[in-house]
């Protein structure tokens, strides 16, 4: 949910001193009081943002059960911290964002989506095919589009596959670089380097740096970052945001999962 008169994208785009940690729940992964659950934890270990999306053939009724209970897990947070002066209310009005793989993953209870063209697919379907095909629904719904160029980097995993892209490699560093000029030429506000999720490797920190010369884009980095050591690699490298999933996935229960996301969030702030 949003802050009162605060877009999604001024609340992502507002400079902090420190990277900053997004939780992505795959829907497909766990029913949606699960995800509820998971991203409640996620939020009290000091995750910024919720992402919701990843596997590539979830129906839209699961995106959307899973959105709603997020939402209305937060909202009873809210309240609950309204009623408490010791609490901060404002710190649990997080934003609830779509990461869709097309245009079947949408939702209207989300509060945004990343609007991604893979820009290194060879695939039109992925550069503006399913932008085309879910744009009509994201207009009526009102969820907010945040404009957002998806980079797939090397070892790119199934996203690489599917999204058909030219995988970048950690010595194309100067490729990163005029990708970052295009996406901000082209208006977008967000430039997302991926590994792919569950990938060995996370993205090669020069290409970070490159990317983060860009000044005026919001720089997400995600994939393969399940500890302290790579979220602290990524992070001095020049990432705005890092985005975990697998890390959440894999955990064995709300402790576990309490204790391997305050490892890595602590790890972004020092
Ligand atoms: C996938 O970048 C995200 O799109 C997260 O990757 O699942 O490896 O954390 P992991």
């Amino acid at each position: 949910m949003l802050r009162d008169e605060e877009s999604t994208l001024s609340y992502i785009s507002s400079k902090k001193s420190s990277t900053r940690h997004i939780t992505l729940i795959d829907p497909a992964k766990q029913d949606p009081e699960t995800a509820a659950n998971r991203a409640i934890v996620a939020i009290e270990c000091g995750s910024e943002m919720i992402f919701v999306g990843g596997s590539t053939d979830t129906p839209d009724e699961i995106v959307h059960a899973t959105c709603v209970a997020i939402q209305e897990a937060l909202e009873l947070r809210v309240f609950a911290s309204s009623q408490d002066p010791s609490a901060d209310e404002e710190s649990w009005k997080i934003p609830v964002v779509l990461f869709p793989g097309g245009a079947h993953a949408l939702s209207p209870a989300a509060d945004a989506i990343t609007f991604m063209m893979l820009m290194n697919s060879t695939s039109r379907k992925f550069l503006v095919g399913e932008q085309l095909r879910g744009a009509p629904y994201l207009s009526k719904f009102g969820v907010e589009a945040l404009p957002t160029g998806y980079l797939v980097c090397a070892p790119g995993g199934r996203v690489g596959e599917v999204g058909e892209a030219e995988l970048i490699q950690p010595e194309d560093a100067e490729l990163v670089h005029s990708y970052a000029l295009t996406a901000s030429m082209f208006g977008f506000k967000i430039l997302y380097l991926e590994a792919g999720s569950g990938a060995d490797k996370q993205v090669d920190p020069s290409l970070i740096q490159s990317a983060a010369k860009c000044e005026n884009l919001i720089l997400l980095v995600g994939g393969g970052i399940r500890t302290a050591e790579q979220a602290s690699i990524a992070a001095k490298a020049g990432a705005n945001w890092i985005v975990t999933g697998t890390l959440t996935e894999n955990a064995d229960n709300l402790e576990d999962l309490r204790n391997k996301l305050s490892a890595v969030i602590d790890a972004l702030k020092s």
